[in-house]
């Protein structure tokens, strides 16, 4: 019986030893455990592309330095996009956010105190710092601005920008006929139309009588929508019809490629917009499907976005074979441009060897035109555009904008409105989450939005950033 027991005190022993090993074990695996992502970049790490190794000596020399290669510390940046902005004073959790904001994901409490937000609770929705004095940040309403009291002062500078033939006169009435009535009947923003020829009458005088700001209309000069010597239009014209046979689409276009190129370099430098500081693209034909009751610009510009976008999705890549080897050349020439903290994970999955294709569908854009003034998109365009793509291939203004956002801007600075409610042919953004639905009466059907389809690059949008997803949004992946 004595035997029994001192066998059962020492089987005891020995388990609660064996438990004691076990979680010392445990706590070693958990300390070096990774998310996948980083574990993704560490692969390809071993094959980093002549970007990347330029990039690695170029941040041993000067500190601190662009979002690829990742070092450990980039990896960390990454996983953490917030972290670059100043610190500022948490706001209160959005509406139904509380209890997410409880459970503050992998961080730790000291860096979520340093951030803004919480990359990992708030999705781009629940976005806005908007107090008054600027140092007291609070929840934009996003409903409810009373434009009664809505003073002219508070407007920036800017405007709705539309490229147009006069035969797209009828289908700029119907975007008009929505963006007023939706939006701009309470802020009242200019509207500014350009055409390589001269409007007709008939257009202008349609068109101004139906915008609530002043409209404006721009003859753009020859130089802007031509060829370059440089082009030998022989070949581009061989491009033309090999495409044209081979049914890619607008390849056989010749004013396709000038459009693209004018969107690309050189709408943002028409006289006509020079004092304007942010502007909203407007192609025919579209539609908004909720209320917007708050300043989408004053919006941009106090939180300090660049661009945006309502739709994302991936090239076609007959359309752009040599952009993204064009591009890497340009960076391995201008390392400086990199932006730290940059969105190239959302633009390869391969640590920058290739192009995934994915770019924000650039009919739609809220962005700033001082980011295309600058001189890394100048420089980037002036290289794309002695490359010739829009002429011997068929390079879009997307993926070019796209490409120059992603990676010459810190992700902070690009933003997703979830809660604009757009449609152009054909696709939609719907918000998914009823409430976002019934706040901004938005009048359409979440089956038929694309956020959140396998097609979608939104979905990564929210992956790389670590944002928390709308409501509902499994609901309408298929
Ligand atoms: N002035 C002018 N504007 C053009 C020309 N081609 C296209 N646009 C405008 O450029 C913008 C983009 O052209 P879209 O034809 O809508 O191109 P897209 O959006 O890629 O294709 P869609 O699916 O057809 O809408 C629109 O605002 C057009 O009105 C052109 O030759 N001259
Ligand atoms: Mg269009």
């Amino acid at each position: 019986m004595v035997i029994t027991r001192s066998n059962a005190r020492l089987i005891r022993f020995v388990v609660f030893a064996l438990v004691l090993i076990g979680c010392g074990y445990l706590l070693t695996k958990g300390s070096s455990y990774e998310p996948p992502q980083v574990q993704q970049f560490k692969q390809h790490a071993g094959g980093a592309s002549q970007i990347q190794q330029q990039q690695q000596q170029q941040q041993q020399q000067q500190q601190p330095q662009a979002a690829i290669p990742p070092t450990q510390q980039q990896q960390q940046q990454l996983q953490k996009p917030a972290a670059q902005q100043p610190p500022e004073q948490k706001p209160p959790p959005a509406q139904g956010e509380a209890a997410g904001a409880a459970n503050a994901g992998t961080q730790s409490s000291g860096e979520i105190a340093n951030l803004p937000y919480t990359p990992k609770n708030m999705g781009p929705l629940a976005k806005a710092f908007l107090g008054s004095d600027k140092k007291t940040p609070q929840y934009i309403p996003q409903k409810n601005i009373d434009p009664a009291t809505y003073s002219s002062n508070d407007k920036v500078k800017a405007a709705f920008v539309g490229l147009a033939r006069n035969q797209d006169l009828n289908g700029f009435l119907e975007s008009i006929k929505i963006i007023e009535q939706r939006f701009n009947n309470k802020f009242h923003y200019d509207w500014v139309f350009l055409n390589e020829v001269e409007f007709s009458e008939e257009f202008k005088t349609t068109i101004s009588k139906a915008v609530s700001g002043e409209a404006k209309f721009g003859l753009i000069p020859a130089e802007h929508w031509s060829y370059p010597e440089w082009i030998d239009q022989e070949k581009a014209a061989l491009v033309r019809e090999d495409m044209k046979d081979r049914k890619i689409i607008y390849g056989h276009s010749e004013s396709y490629r000038h459009m693209c190129r004018f969107e690309s370099g050189f709408f943002w430098r028409q006289d006509i917009l020079k004092d304007y500081e942010y502007y909203w693209r407007v192609d025919p034909d579209v539609k908004l499907f909720c209320d917007i009751d708050y300043d989408v610009f004053k919006w941009m510009k106090d939180n300090d976005k660049q661009y945006s976008f309502t739709i994302s999705l991936p090239e076609y890549k007959e359309t752009i074979p040599t952009l993204w080897k064009t591009t890497k050349e340009f960076i391995d020439k201008n390392p400086k441009y990199l932006a730290q903290n940059n969105m190239m994970d959302w633009l390869s999955d391969d640590g920058g060897q290739t192009y995934n294709g994915c770019h924000f569908w650039s009919n739609f854009e809220i962005a700033s035109l001082d980011f295309w003034r600058s001189e890394a998109y100048k420089q980037y365009f002036e290289y794309l555009d002695k490359a010739g793509g829009f002429f011997y291939e068929r390079w879009g203004d997307a993926p070019v904008h796209s490409i120059a956002a992603a990676l010459f801007l810190p992700r902070e600075k690009i933003h997703f409105f979830e809660d604009i409610g757009y449609f152009h042919v054909p696709f939609n953004n719907c918000p998914v989450d009823p409430q976002v639905r019934s706040d901004r009466n938005c009048d359409c059907n979440p089956n038929d939005d694309f956020t959140w389809r396998g097609y979608s690059c939104t979905t990564k949008y929210y992956k790389v950033n670590n944002y928390k997803r709308q409501k509902n949004w499994e609901k309408f992946t298929g």
